[in-house]
C-alpha cells in the first residue's frame, strides 16, 4: 500500500495567449504560488475564455494514475486539505472513481484550492498558478487521529509532492521519519523551480529521508545551480542526477535513485554509481493536445508497477506509457477504454 501527500486542487484551465502570461508576469512553463496580484487572473479566466475545470494538484493525479493501472482499487491513499464545498466533492470523486482512497481534512473556513492552467503553444506549454486556500491548512493533527496513522503506518510505500513543502513540512518529516525507521520507501518530487531555490532550507530538511527523488531536467538545473553541482553553461544532466544519489541519507540500507524527465528527450535514472537513459514514446504533433500532467502521471505509472513489485525498468515504461497518453488529454485526465498491458 502506498500513501500520498500533496495539496488537492481543481484545475481552471484555458488556451490564452501570451499577452496575457505577461500581464500576469507569469513563464510558459512553470509553476508558482499565486499571491496578490494573481487575484484577478482567475475570475479574468472564467470570464473571456473557455475554460474547463479538471481535477488536478499533483500528488492526486499521480495516485490517480497509478490506480487507473493497478489492478485493485484502494492500494494508494491520499490525504490534503480541502473545503467543504463543490470542488472538493469533484475532486473527490474523480479520485474515488479511479480507485484512490481518499482521506481529506476539511477546512472550516477557506474554499477548496485552484489551480489556473494557462496553456500556450499549441499544448507545449503550461505555466500553473495555484491558489492553495483550504490546501494550506493541512494539519499535523489529521496525520495524528488514531486512525490515520494507523493507515500511514500499514503502508510501505509513500509519495509527497514538492509542492507539500510549501505548506506543513511535519507532516513531512514524521512520515519520513517513519518511513527510515522502518526500511520503508520514501519518494518525493522536486515540482518546481521556486521550491528548490525559495524552500531550499525545508526542502533539504527533509532530503536525507529521500530514496527515490523525482523532477524534470529545469528542477534538476535549478538545484545543481543552487547546490553549485554545476555551472549553467556546464550542465551535465547526467552528472548531476548521479552527484544527488551520493547527497547524505538516513537510511543506507537503500541508495537513493534519481529520476530526470526530459520532455521528449530520453528519462535518466541514477543508481548505483550508474545513469540508465530511457527513450520516450514519440506522440505526433497533432495529438499533443497539453503537457498539463505529464510529470505527474509519470511518477503515477511508476509507482503502479514499484507496487506490484515489478523490476526498475517496467516501472519506467510504465511511466513513459502513462505520460505519453496524458499529454493527449486536457490535464491530468484518465482516457477512457485504456488500460496498461
Ligand atoms: C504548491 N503548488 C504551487 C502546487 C501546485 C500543484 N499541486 C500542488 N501544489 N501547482 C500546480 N499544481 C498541480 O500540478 C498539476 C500538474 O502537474 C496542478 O493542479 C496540476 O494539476
Amino acid at each position: 500500500m502506498l500513501v500520498g501527500v500533496c495539496n488537492p486542487l481543481l484545475d481552471i484551465s484555458a488556451s490564452v495567449d501570451e499577452a496575457l502570461l505577461k500581464k500576469y508576469a507569469l513563464k510558459p512553463n512553470d509553476a508558482i504560488l499565486a499571491d496578490e496580484s494573481h487575484r484577478p487572473l482567475y475570475e479574468e479566466l472564467v470570464a473571456n475564455h473557455t475554460v474547463e475545470y479538471i481535477a488536478g494538484g499533483s500528488g492526486q493525479n499521480t495516485l490517480r494514475i497509478a490506480q487507473w493501472i493497478l489492478p485493485e482499487r484502494n492500494i494508494t491513499s491520499f490525504l490534503g486539505c480541502v473545503g467543504n464545498d463543490i470542488f472538493s466533492k469533484t475532486l473527490e470523486e474523480k479520485a474515488r472513481e479511479a480507485g484512490v482512497h481518499v482521506v481529506y481534512e476539511y477546512s472550516e473556513k477557506d474554499a477548496t484550492g485552484t489551480c489556473a492552467v494557462l496553456i500556450t503553444d499549441g499544448g507545449k506549454q503550461r505555466s500553473l498558478c495555484a491558489n492553495l486556500a483550504a490546501a494550506n491548512h493541512f494539519s499535523t493533527a489529521h496525520i495524528e487521529k488514531p486512525q490515520h496513522k494507523d493507515l500511514i503506518h500499514s503502508a510501505d510505500f509513500y509519495y509527497i509532492t514538492g509542492f507539500f513543502l510549501t505548506v506543513n513540512v511535519d507532516v513531512i518529516l514524521t512520515i519520513a521519519k517513519h518511513a527510515c525507521e522502518k526500511n520503508k520507501l520514501f519518494m518525493m518530487n522536486l515540482n518546481a523551480p521556486f521550491l528548490v531555490q525559495f524552500f531550499k532550507e525545508k526542502m533539504m530538511s527533509v532530503f536525507g529521508y529521500i530514496d527515490i527523488l523525482f523532477g524534470n531536467d529545469t528542477e534538476f538545473e535549478t538545484f545543481a545551480l543552487e547546490h553549485k553541482l554545476a555551472e549553467k553553461d556546464n550542465m551535465d544532466m547526467k552528472r548531476v542526477a548521479l552527484d544527488i544519489t551520493q547527497m547524505p541519507k538516513f537510511n543506507t540500507n537503500r541508495q537513493r535513485i534519481v529520476i530526470v524527465t526530459q520532455g521528449e528527450k530520453p528519462v535518466l535514472v541514477a543508481h548505483d554509481g550508474i545513469v540508465t537513459e530511457f527513450p520516450v514514446i514519440e506522440v505526433p504533433k497533432e495529438k499533443l493536445v497539453d503537457t498539463n500532467g505529464a510529470g505527474d502521471a509519470f511518477v503515477g505509472g511508476f509507482i503502479a508497477q514499484l507496487l506490484q513489485g515489478k523490476p526498475f525498468e517496467s516501472c519506467i515504461k510504465c511511466g513513459i506509457w502513462a505520460a505519453t497518453h496524458i499529454i493527449q488529454m486536457y490535464g491530468c485526465t484518465i482516457p477512457e477504454n485504456v488500460k496498461y498491458e
